[in-house]
């Protein structure tokens, strides 16, 4: 299958010898093991990694195809074997989370801990009426108290949907009337790069916007203090409610199939889309994952910079570390705060061995560090590290390369981890200590994946020539519908052009010629990836010309940048004259306040350009790949004979 001598980087002895798939032979007998036995694979691990209340009798239903099923007859509860299974296997007393706030101060919490406060969250959730079944919205700072509400949520069978931070009241409302919640878990502030910005003020506001009406309380954790608005009868203090509850509670058990929670994320339309997960074939795949992607071990300290906002801060924080008793670190903090060292800095002090974070942040502290020597990672002492990992994005060659030399001191592998919030998790991804490495390449699809390259009619296409990312086979933690839209599930996921036959993963990629290597070369879809995260142009449109005042229309398209990998774009035709200089400065910036407080700071156009009209053909079609020229300050050199108005390609020349 690979060839190991075309790579760069061969698995080390250090951590070959010992991991959990060590050498290519144990991996290329996993695969031929998924191979000749698909479902018998992965009922093999299904009763290697979860604890079954009552074990399944079948493995795989495909008969309402693409709503597959696993292990449906399969009774568990992932809260119990996040932590009760941990307790009762001697772990109580081991460190699951070492907590550093934003300002620095380190707590400690073990399993028992973790499960006494989850208890007591779920006899208050239940308390107040909350029900298997019930959706509740998580809006929290990265905190215990964050991952807690989680775990509360998983053990009394209520379905999560953690919305991140950064998003605004208007987000918030959309995801909340989505799901449908009838309680909304929050903060009073959060706390990051030393600054208290507003969390419960924002739940306000969105509850506030209407369609929230399923919505019965508000439970607030006191993280800061700050001013807040109360709401007499529906908003509640965490302390107050959980105070006096027990701290032991019954989990639910439920089926395999049960919705473990919602997490929504951005398409190729303006409404983004609520990925429904379920709770036995997620919590397997992210508890296999975590141990043979990371060869995570007892005696590890394991690290995820993730926000649990996003689905990498659900199956590598909240879920995957807990369910093998692991110990990892979180952080409620910034990678720049008080300076850009934190990072290694904490990497040193909890003598971190598995790191995990995105290109985009390894990109910002490479800049940091080469304009200023204090910070740079030489400083620290970083020898405790023996595996890196790498998601969200493309991790191009000379971060890479950084990467390996002066953090993991060139003795570490760097797993750079394929995946997306429909997959659950890793779905193409090296192993530490099996797979030979090549940077920028995600390599080898994780055993049992069948990942494939394909063209428009689903035929596979040769390596070595680029194609359509899919997965030919359902897998058990892959998405099962979107919350509501069953429809837009099959036509996003399993469209007719593969007959409905494989998953569509929305990106592009192409297979090493010797090696077979994937390397993903980005979304085909109107998806943008900035800073790691999913952004949906149609989304960003939408907010646009929703300043009904202002805008008469827009497109938005991406364009690359040397640390958020992509770049927001935005193109706008007003309605009034189009504005130059101080005055475009200033409408620049009203736009962009405008869709930070639509979507989230994350959705702010870096570049906004100004346009008497939109390049359009005669036929009245924006022309996309065009402004995707002009974003990038190419010459422009397609055909615009077709183009009704090619004049106006020089109003869009000045970004603001
Ligand atoms: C986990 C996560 C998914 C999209 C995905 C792809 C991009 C993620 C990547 C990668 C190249 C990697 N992506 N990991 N591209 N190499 N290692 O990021 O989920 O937020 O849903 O984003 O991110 O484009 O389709 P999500």
């Amino acid at each position: 299958m690979s060839d190991a001598t075309t790579a760069l980087y061969p698995a080390p002895d250090s951590v070959s010898k010992g991991a959990f798939v060590s050498g290519m032979p144990a991996y290329e007998k996993l695969v031929a093991e998924a191979e000749a036995d698909y479902a018998g694979y992965w009922a093999r691990l299904a009763r290697e990694f979860v604890e079954w209340k009552t074990p399944f009798t079948k493995t795989l239903d495909e008969s309402q195809a693409p709503f597959f099923k696993w292990f449906e007859d399969g009774t568990l509860n992932v809260s119990h074997n996040c932590l009760d299974r941990q307790v009762a296997a001697g772990l109580g007393d081991k460190v699951a989370i070492i907590f550093e706030t934003d300002d620095g101060k380190v707590s400690r919490h073990t399993y028992s801990d973790l499960l006494a406060r989850t208890a007591k969250l779920a006899n208050a959730l239940r308390a107040q009426g909350v029900k298997k079944g019930d959706r509740v919205v998580i809006y929290m700072p990265m905190s215990i108290e964050g991952i807690v509400s989680m775990q509360a949520c998983a053990r009394i069978g209520a379905t999560h949907s953690v919305v991140f931070g950064g998003f605004s009241a208007q987000s918030l409302r959309d995801r909340i009337q989505d799901a449908g919640a009838v309680l909304v878990l929050t903060a009073d502030e959060q706390q990051r790069g030393g600054k208290q910005l507003p969390l419960k003020a924002i739940v306000d506001e969105a509850l506030s916007l209407g369609g929230c009406e399923s919505v019965k309380n508000v439970i607030v954790y006191k993280r800061t203090g700050g001013n807040i608005a109360w709401h007499e009868g529906r908003d509640l203090w965490l302390h107050d409610v959980t105070e006096k509850q027990p701290d032991t509670a019954e989990p639910e058990w439920v089926s395999a199939e049960h919705p473990l929670f919602l997490l929504y994320t951005s398409g190729s339309t303006g409404k983004p889309k609520g990925v429904q997960h379920s709770s036995g074939g997620y919590l397997l795949h992210a508890a296999v994952t975590t141990k043979w992607t990371f060869d995570l071990h007892p005696d590890d300290i394991f690290w995820c910079t993730a926000d649990i906002g996003w689905v990498t801060g659900h199956t590598y924080i909240a879920y995957g570390p807990l369910a093998l008793g692991g110990t990892q670190v979180v952080f409620e903090g910034i990678p720049t705060f008080p300076d850009a060292g934190r990072f290694w800095k904490m990497i040193q002090d909890h003598k971190v061995s598995i790191f995990y974070t995105a290109p985009t942040a390894i990109r910002s502290l490479i800049k940091a560090a080469e304009g200023n020597e204090a910070v740079h990672p030489k400083r620290y002492d970083l020898t405790s590290l023996r595996i890196l990992g790498s998601v969200g994005e493309p991790i191009n060659p000379a971060a890479w390369e950084w990467y390996h030399q002066h953090i993991g001191g060139g003795r570490c592998p760097i797993v750079d981890t394929f995946w997306q919030t429909e997959t659950g998790g890793h779905v193409i991804t090296p192993l530490p200590g099996a797979t030979p490495l090549v940077p920028g390449s995600c390599t080898l699809p994780f055993p049992g994946i069948q990942a494939a390259v394909v063209d428009e009619t689903g035929k596979d296409v040769p390596w070595g020539q680029g194609g359509i990312l899919v997965i030919k086979k359902p897998w058990p933690s892959m998405i099962r519908t979107i919350y509501g839209d069953p429809e837009r599930f099959k036509k996003s996921y399993y469209p007719e052009d593969f007959k409905g036959k494989y998953y569509l993963a929305g990106d592009g990629a192409i297979r090493d010629a010797k090696t077979g290597y994937f390397t993903i070369t980005g979304r085909i879809d109107d998806v943008l990836n900035v800073s790691g995260h999913r952004m949906g142009t149609m989304e960003i449109e939408s907010a646009l010309v929703a300043h009904t005042d202002l805008v008469a229309e827009a497109a938005v398209v991406g364009r690359p940048d040397d640390t958020t990998g992509e770049a927001i774009c935005a193109f706008v035709v007003l309605k009034r004259p189009r504005p130059t200089g101080d005055e475009a400065k200033a409408i620049a910036k009203e736009l962009r306040d405008w869709v930070g407080k639509e979507i989230g700071p994350i959705a702010k156009p870096k570049d906004i350009r100004f346009g008497d009209n939109l390049p359009k053909t005669r036929s009245g079609k924006i022309m996309r790949r065009l402004l995707r020229s002009v974003a990038k300050g190419e010459a422009v050199t397609q055909d615009t004979s077709t183009l009704e108005n090619p004049a106006i390609l020089d109003q869009l020349g000045q970004a603001y």
